[in-house]
């Protein structure tokens, strides 16, 4: 054998007996299940990329980690398995720290994983290229934040923001990894020892007998009982017992957005549409993974009505009791443990809630409904919210397996309300913070994590925030149709500027054509005018399976300031200007 022929083969033998952090990260996430990575390449984590591809890792590019961000947030409440999201050092880890204060505060378990500059020129602040402290600042906007600089801690770093993200209340864990650590060479087999497979990541927390007796009393007391499910009980993937727990109890239940499917909004229990006069009548509400935030008025005030209430929460964390109100009731634990507990101790032959509240809550719900119909049966043109709505709402009904994006504020309000949702986490939206910009990462990720056609339903402006993100979804050829509801701006396109050429604040260019924008990148783009054309481009586009965005060109009148929350704008009791 030739000199050099015989030098490479030891070579090759030595570095087969070494490893490096390159290699131990993925090791690490493929050991833990975790095989798809969202995220936007470049120093210095291209490489990183292109290995964990190259091992069959799924990675898929962003044009913006804030949308990979959100991709991954979804993919955690999807799954109940952190997502991951992947982004280069300072700016591209802030463009994905948005998404990560969103995934703690939506309790969806995600890992940020930022490679990072190199910490002795960062620490003494010499202006290193992409300089940083990202540990620093992602702690407080994180449920936990954790450094590895050694590649023997790679393992450990892994579990430890594994079990940070899933267990407990979930949420985003920050996960630095600086530029060097990729590139630190250990022992082989050392390396794989190194490795941790966490063994029950989200151990079961069982609730305390006595707490769901004392839960069961209170209910069983109720004369109008009212049970709440939020998006924690969606998450928690317990579905049969929680219809089993509702449909026992007999008891009205009022789905929050993402909670919408558990049960069919069509089912006889649903008091979806008769909301105000459940949180106003109601005596007893019993919350599985709801928190009284704003988004149900605190548990207190107004649309509470004046009637005493007790309340019964069931909930992962301590803490969120007594957070707004007083709990009479507290059940703390998984929901699946403490739903199935519930139902356990209900017996055989639990009392059905008394028939006149029942039928209050019916025939109120019925009116709503009845008052609804003939509206979203409109073929006005130009559309308004409605009759579009319509339109998509049937589509869903004959489709309950896609995935609805929502976002928006007359286009997600509306939207909530009307399109009836058939099967658990099939909607998707905005969450706790009402937040535009996830529109294209949740649809993405919904497309990757469950290979379901997924519809995503957009205000103009919301959808700009992700808006660059088609060409993900047409270079992944994903199952996505997106509908525009186009109308010219936020909230409405009438506003005018009264002092001068600008253009008022909240209008955007009037007739746009979003649908050109995705011809851009071979997808299918559509303008489309009325009901009966909408309906027929979301039909073929769901049927093709093929990247579709639909111009659905809405009234620029039809809308309200702020949608259905424009009591939330503060106000003088000056005149305004
Ligand atoms: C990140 C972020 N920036 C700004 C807002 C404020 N905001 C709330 S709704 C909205 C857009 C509403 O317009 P559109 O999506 O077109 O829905 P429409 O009411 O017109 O149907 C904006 C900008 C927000 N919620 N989140
Ligand atoms: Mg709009």
């Amino acid at each position: 054998m030739a000199d050099a022929a015989v030098k490479e083969k030891l070579a090759d033998a030595a570095e087969r007996e070494l490893t490096d952090g390159f290699h131990l990260l993925i090791d690490a996430l493929k050991l833990n299940g975790l095989t798809t990575i969202y995220g936007v390449p470049g120093i210095p984590i291209t490489d990183f990329g292109r290995m964990a591809q190259a091992s069959g890792i799924r990675v898929l590019s962003f044009r913006h980690e804030q949308n990979a961000g959100y991709a991954a947030a979804i993919a955690g409440f999807l799954t109940k398995k952190p997502g991951v999201c992947l982004t280069v050092s300072a700016p591209g880890f802030l463009n994905g720290l948005t998404a990560l204060a969103h995934a703690t505060t939506n309790c969806f378990p995600m890992i940020l994983m930022s490679g990072s500059s190199e910490r002795e020129v960062v620490d003494l602040q010499q202006g290193d290229y992409e300089e940083m402290d990202q540990l620093a600042i992602a702690k407080p906007l994180c449920k936990a934040a954790f450094r590895v600089l050694h590649a023997a801690d790679i393992g450990i770093g892994l579990a430890r923001a594994i079990r940070a993200a899933v267990s407990g209340r979930p949420g985003g864990v920050y996960l630095d990894l600086p530029a060097k650590l990729f590139g630190q060479v250990m022992d082989a087999a050392a390396g794989q020892k190194s490795l941790i497979k966490v063994i029950d990541p989200a151990p079961a927390q069982i609730p305390a007998a006595d707490a769901v007796k004392r839960a069961l009393d209170v209910l069983k007391g109720a004369k109008r009982p009212l049970i709440i499910l939020g998006k924690g009980a969606a998450y928690a993937q317990a579905d049969d017992a929680i219809k089993s727990f509702v449909e026992k109890s007999g008891v009205p239940f009022l789905p929050m957005s993402m909670a919408k499917g558990l049960l069919p909004d069509t089912h006889p229990q649903c008091a979806g549409a008769a909301r105000s006069t459940v949180l106003k009548d109601s005596d007893v509400v019993m919350m599985i993974g709801a928190r009284l935030n704003w988004l149900l008025s605190h548990g207190k005030g107004k649309a509470w009505g004046d009637a005493p209430k007790k309340f019964i929460q069931i909930d992962i964390e301590p803490k969120e009791m007594d957070s707004n109100v007083e709990i009479a009731a507290p059940v703390v634990g998984d929901i699946g443990s403490c739903v199935s507990a519930l139902l356990n101790a209900m017996g055989g032959n639990w009392p059905a809630p008394p028939a006149d509240w029942i039928k209050t809550v019916t025939s109120k719900r019925d009116e709503n409904v009845a008052k609804m119909a003939p509206r979203l049966m409109n073929n006005n043109v130009p559309m308004d919210y409605h009759g579009a709505l319509g339109v998509l709402r049937t589509i869903v009904k004959e489709r309950p397996d896609a995935i609805l994006v929502n976002e928006g504020a007359n286009t997600l309000d509306l939207a909530r309300g009307i399109i009836d949702v058939y099967q658990p986490r099939k909607r998707i939206d905005v969450g706790t913070w009402g937040v535009m910009g996830i529109g294209m990462g949740y649809a993405i990720g919904a497309a990757i994590e469950t290979g379901k056609p997924v519809l995503a339903v957009e205000g103009d402006s919301a959808f700009g925030f992700s808006g660059m993100e088609i060409e993900t979804i047409c270079r992944y050829q994903l199952p996505v149709c997106v509908v525009i509801f186009n109308n010219d701006g936020i909230y409405r396109g009438t506003d005018v500027n009264s002092a001068g050429a600008d253009p008022a604040t909240t209008v955007f260019v009037k007739g746009s054509r979003y649908d050109k924008m995705i011809e851009a990148f071979g997808g299918t783009g559509v303008n489309a005018t009325s009901p009966d054309e909408l309906k027929r481009a979301v039909n073929a586009a769901i049927d093709s399976g093929k990247p579709t965005l639909i111009n659905a060109v809405i009234d620029p009148g039809a809308g309200s300031e702020s949608g259905r929350i424009g009591n939330l704008n503060p106000q003088s009791v000056l005149r305004k200007k």
